[in-house]
């Protein structure tokens, strides 16, 4: 995903919608070049985590003959997104308190075909040496009350620039593609704000009722895998 720069717009909108002080904003935009310092390192860090969940990918298809990674997309959080979230949470505008308190501004979403591959490549993940792990929220084993299930790893890895190394927060999120689809069909009807309020207790049923129908679905494909690769067992 394409990371939205454009700060004057960003900043407007923020401005006008949110009691963040013209002062600070205004600051914060003349570090301009700062910021896409910044937001270049998330990139790299991207780019890190990206290739080692590319690399565990080769080494299962060539041990188990297939690949448990479906696919990789990853984003930069937006200018607005950072603004948006540092308001609400109520962070100071500066560069170090961003770095410090905002943990997703890279985020890495890896889609498996099942959910022990989540277990399994989270584990080799951490495994390696140079990630750090900050934290992690397992909302597979605890779903949210809305239904969203994923595995969240806040991690920190190293970029290596011209003369330094520094280490980057990514999150990382692990999901099977029925996870996958309920979250992002969620999402885009999450942010319909026209939905009137006693539709949207309906709808918030239905979606539960969704979420339970892919988690037993993820279950069911699961089992079947495992007939499937005991009954191969047996014909060796
Ligand atoms: P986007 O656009 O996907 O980045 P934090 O604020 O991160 O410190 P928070 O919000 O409790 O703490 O983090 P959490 O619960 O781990 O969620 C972070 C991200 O997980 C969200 O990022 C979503 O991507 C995803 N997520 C969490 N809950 C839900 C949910 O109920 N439905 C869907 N579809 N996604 C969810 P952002 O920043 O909200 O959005």
């Amino acid at each position: 995903m394409e990371n939205n720069l454009n700060l004057e717009q960003a900043s407007k909108h923020i401005a006008e919608n949110l009691p963040l002080t013209q002062e600070s904003i205004d600051k914060f935009r003349e570090n301009r070049q700062q910021i896409d310092t910044m937001m270049s390192r998330y990139k790299c860090a991207i780019m890190e985590v990206e290739t080692k969940f590319k690399v565990l990918n080769e080494q299962f298809s060539l041990q188990y003959d297939r690949n448990p990674i479906e696919s990789i997309k990853s984003r930069l959080k937006s200018i607005d997104s950072i603004l948006e979230k540092v308001q609400r949470k109520n962070i100071r505008l500066s560069m170090e308190a961003v770095e410090a308190n905002l943990n997703d501004i890279a985020g890495v979403r890896v889609i498996c075909s099942f959910r022990n591959d989540i277990y399994d490549l989270a584990k080799y993940f951490l495994n390696q040496d140079d990630v750090r792990l900050i934290e992690i929220k397992d909302y597979i084993k605890r779903p949210k009350d809305g239904g969203y299930r994923s595995l969240h790893l806040i991690v920190e890895v190293p970029i290596f620039l011209q003369n330094e190394k520094r280490n980057m927060k990514v999150e990382v999120q692990l999901r099977t593609i029925a996870m996958d689809f309920w979250a992002s069909l969620e999402h885009k009807l999450r942010y319909k704000k026209e939905i009137n309020p006693d539709d949207a207790i309906e709808l918030a049923k239905d979606l539960k009722e969704c979420a339970d129908t892919s988690m037993l679905l993820d279950l069911r494909m699961e089992e079947i895998k495992n007939r499937i690769n005991h009954s191969a067992k047996k014909e060796d």
